[in-house]
């Protein structure tokens, strides 16, 4: 067959690909998720050298056992095919089977050697350490999945997998070491990372990079499993301006594609040697590189694990470990240094949560902190919350007072003339969205999930949703927070006046007729309501005006940096 050894790429010649497009049309064929598209992506760019294709059974369990391939190379992270059952049943060894992108691209032709059950626990302890699914969550993915079986075998490339966002960053191995070469960089210092970077990563880079007298290869992780976020587009923008920062030709960005698994040092390991085949010297590695856990009182890994394995191999595998150093700001002297050689009082810091409370409330970003041009994308993306548009949400039972509270906020807003308002009161959806719907849990629960759409339509688009439904069950109420919270905010009032008070009140006369038997499955006398389990706001009608409900509501929009 052919020996891909050292070739630059798993990709054929013209002539061979026009054959095997001719063959995969009557060949087997699988169509690879986004998980699988990057890891083949690393394959036949050759990011994964050596490895020729998905790995057998033997170099499998080798890489399991002692985190090296059957002739002795080391590499710990295994990279097979994982194929459900049923798709695993019409495959045999020796068959060669076309590997598609989702929309049924051809990206390689398999010729498989192998075909073995998954063992999910043996390889959780054997790359993440743990049996345990409830400490860690990639073991627990693991856990969740439904039977899978492995499939080993060499791969014919016939294209890289396409993308069309940021084409100029996506470099592959080879178009990397060429620009390093003609840059004239011998020695060029990896540095992985998902995170948005600042100054103090400037400083650090820049320290780890001069200690090493090497150039920098920016090598961030292109993340596109949710096409449209912007979060994401925002962040490459930002790694755009941040080398701008730099001295001249001493760094370059490129986008790697890559599925992380959170496996620690193994990870920090798999992940030098994919820079190594990138054509890096040194790589930086943090001291709880690839850790499950962001949280710094949460670790799973001990903390140096990874720089400690890393730096264990670096002669057999070639990079060399660069200690990834923290660094602090220094008012005093407005200089950066090191944190771990200062006393902690003295520097001065913004974590991510505060850097994030501030962009929400519009705060002030200091210049020493981040450089102007990335917190205007950072602005622009994460706009304050008295620019985001938001959703009341107000719960409770009929005659609770939700209705009134909800016309009062209404006309609140319109004087204030700041953002479009909708009021979708319980009425309104049911003469209009849902005029199908009864009052049984499916219909109600689907009632509340019509509103959430709606409202969140609305707040999306920087608008004021005010929603009054009773919306008796939390698992809908629950399915509205998460949806509307991710697109701006959400305030869930619960309007908690006791059912006497409602049914004293009784406008419609619905308890009545509850009473009297002549209305079934009446919210508080024969059906139920969930009270919910974490309202942002409780209003109890029974002794206020709804003037003093809504003020209450105003207050906690001001505080939250909603209204100004
Ligand atoms: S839900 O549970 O959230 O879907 O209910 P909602 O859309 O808010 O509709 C409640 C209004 O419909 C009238 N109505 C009933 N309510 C509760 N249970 C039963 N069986 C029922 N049948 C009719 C009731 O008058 C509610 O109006 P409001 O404005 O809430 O008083």
């Amino acid at each position: 067959m052919f020996n891909f050894e050292f070739s630059e790429s798993l990709i054929v010649h013209f002539r061979r690909v026009e054959i095997l497009r001719r063959e995969a049309l009557s060949l087997q064929d699988i169509d690879l998720s986004e998980t699988q598209l990057t890891d083949i992506e690393l394959l036949l760019n050759r990011g994964m050298y050596p490895l020729d294709g998905y790995m057998n059974r033997e170099n499998y369990a080798s890489v399991l056992d002692t985190m090296r391939l059957a002739d002795g190379t080391v590499f710990p992270i295994p990279v097979c095919l994982d194929v459900s059952e049923k798709a695993a049943s019409r495959l045999e060894v020796g068959q060669r089977v076309a590997l598609n992108d989702q929309e049924g691209v051809l990206l390689a032709i398999l010729t498989i050697s192998d075909i073995w059950l998954s063992e999910p626990e043996r390889e959780a302890e054997a790359v993440y350490g743990t049996v345990d699914g409830s400490r860690h969550p990639q073991v627990q993915a693991l856990y969740d999945r439904e039977t899978f079986w492995y499939i080993g075998g060499t791969l014919e490339g016939v294209s890289l997998p396409v993308h069309y966002d940021f084409q100029d960053l996506r470099l592959t191995p080879s178009e990397t070491v060429r620009r390093f070469t003609m840059n004239g960089w011998r020695k060029v210092l990896g540095f992985h990372t998902d995170d948005y970077l600042h100054c103090a990563h400037r400083e650090m880079v820049l320290a780890a990079a001069r200690e090493a007298g090497a150039a920098i290869l920016l090598h961030p992780v292109a993340d596109l499993s949710h096409p449209g976020d912007l979060d994401y587009y925002t962040q490459v923008r930002c790694y755009q301006h941040f080398i701008d920062r730099f001295p001249p030709n001493m760094i370059l960005l490129g986008l790697m594609p890559f599925a992380s698994r959170k496996a620690g040092p193994r990870a920090a390991l798999w992940q030098a040697i994919i820079r190594k085949n990138y054509g890096c010297s040194h790589f930086m590695v943090a001291e709880d590189h690839a850790d499950p856990y962001v949280n710094d009182d949460q670790k799973f890994y001990p903390v140096g694990a990874a720089q400690r394995l890393v730096a264990e191999y670096q002669e057999e595998t070639g990079i060399v470990m660069v200690p990834q150093k923290q660094m602090g700001y220094l008012p005093d002297e407005k200089i950066y240094v090191e944190v771990s050689q200062q006393e902690k009082e003295k520097l001065e810091t913004i974590s991510s949560q505060e850097l994030q409370r501030r962009l929400t409330m519009g705060a002030h970003i200091p210049e020493w902190f981040s450089y102007a041009e990335i917190v205007e994308e950072l602005q622009r993306t994460f706009p304050p919350r008295s620019r985001q548009g938001f959703t009341i949400f107000l719960t409770g039972l009929s005659g609770s007072g939700k209705s009134t509270i909800a016309k009062v906020l209404l006309v609140k807003f319109l004087e204030m003339r700041d953002r479009p308002v909708t009021l979708l009161d319980g009425d309104i959806v049911r003469k209009n969205l849902s005029s199908e719907l009864r009052f049984s849990r499916e219909h109600r629960n689907l009632n509340i999930t019509r509103i959430g759409f709606v409202a969140s339509e609305i707040t999306k688009n920087g608008g004021i949703a005010l929603c009054a439904p009773i919306a008796p069950y939390e698992s809908s109420r629950q399915a509205n927070r998460e949806l509307i919270s991710s697109c701006g905010g959400y305030i869930e009032v619960y309007v908690s006046t006791p059912l006497a008070v409602c049914e004293n009140r009784d406008r419609k006369g619905l308890y009545a007729k509850a009473r009297a038997g002549i209305i079934k499955g009446v919210t508080g006398i024969t059906d139920p309501y969930d009270p919910p389990k974490n309202p942002d706001i409780v209003i109890d009608t029974t002794e206020i005006t709804p003037m003093e409900a809504v003020q209450e509501i105003l207050l906690y929009l001001q505080q939250q940096g909603y209204i100004v």
